[in-house]
């Protein structure tokens, strides 16, 4: 089967955002006078929910239980998570958080092979605006043919909604298509799509549990990048 398409996702993938995903959520607990923090180790087991808004409700769920919830809940959570994207967009304004390497090679080469790019994420349109346009001003709409992100989808990552939209979008079958991921939900969500899904890991994902993935990679080093093209037979030269 020809591979027509590649479908990256974000946080964890193109760029290790997750710190500053964590750093951003703690800042918002702060000026919002709560005495939440989220240290790494709780972080990480709060990742295996994706969506911010998601996660902050599990986290009064599991760990703070005795929270008096305000009367409008889900208004509270909203305005919480927008303070937090307010931060996160512009820690990612002020460069800090670059692509993980040969993310971008990747990305050229196949698009100069005719490979058709898109996008499948979790987080919130804003973020991936603002990391593309980081990396690659307005040039990024010109490269990702489709971008599915956030609330888009009734259900997030690992179900398959996301990748399925995209999917829908590009009028593509998942058959002739591959996914790049960096953890076990994202995993999931592709596999469960029907696309052949490859995996880098990274400080928050690697030890995930991965069965069902194409390949794990590490990072994208040279030889590494070689070897996915060769695993997904993409014709890269
Ligand atoms: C990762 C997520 C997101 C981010 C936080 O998305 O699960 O929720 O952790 O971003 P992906 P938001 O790996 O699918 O890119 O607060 O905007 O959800
Ligand atoms: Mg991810």
């Amino acid at each position: 089967m020809n591979i027509n398409a590649i479908i990256f996702d974000v946080d964890g993938t193109l760029a290790d955002t997750e710190e500053a995903h964590r750093q951003s959520f703690n800042r918002a607990f702060l000026e919002s006078n709560l005495s939440w923090n989220w240290d790494v180790p709780l972080y990480n087991k709060l990742l295996k929910v994706t969506g911010g808004k998601e996660r902050i409700k599990y986290y009064v769920e599991t760990f703070m239980p005795m929270f008096q919830k305000p009367e409008k809940y889900d208004d509270f959570v909203k305005n919480l998570h927008i303070l937090k994207t307010t931060h996160y967009t512009n820690m990612l304004k002020s460069g800090l958080i670059p692509f993980r390497p040969n993310i971008k090679r990747l990305i050229a080469d196949a698009k100069k092979s005719g490979i058709r790019l898109a996008i499948a994420t979790t987080t919130s349109p804003e973020n991936v605006t603002a990391l593309l346009e980081q990396e690659y001003g307005k040039e990024y709409e010109a490269i990702f043919e489709v971008i599915g992100s956030g609330d888009i989808v009734p259900q997030k990552k690992p179900a398959p909604d996301i990748y399925t939209w995209v999917l829908e979008k590009m009028n593509l079958n998942a058959a002739n298509c591959i996914a790049l991921e960096d953890s076990e939900n994202g995993l999931k969500s592709g596999v469960a799509a029907g696309i052949k899904t490859f995996i880098t890991t990274n400080q928050y994902t690697h030890k995930q549990d991965f069965t069902g993935a194409a390949a794990i990679f590490e990072d994208l080093s040279n030889h590494n990048l070689e070897k996915l093209y060769h695993i997904a037979g993409l014709n890269i030269k």
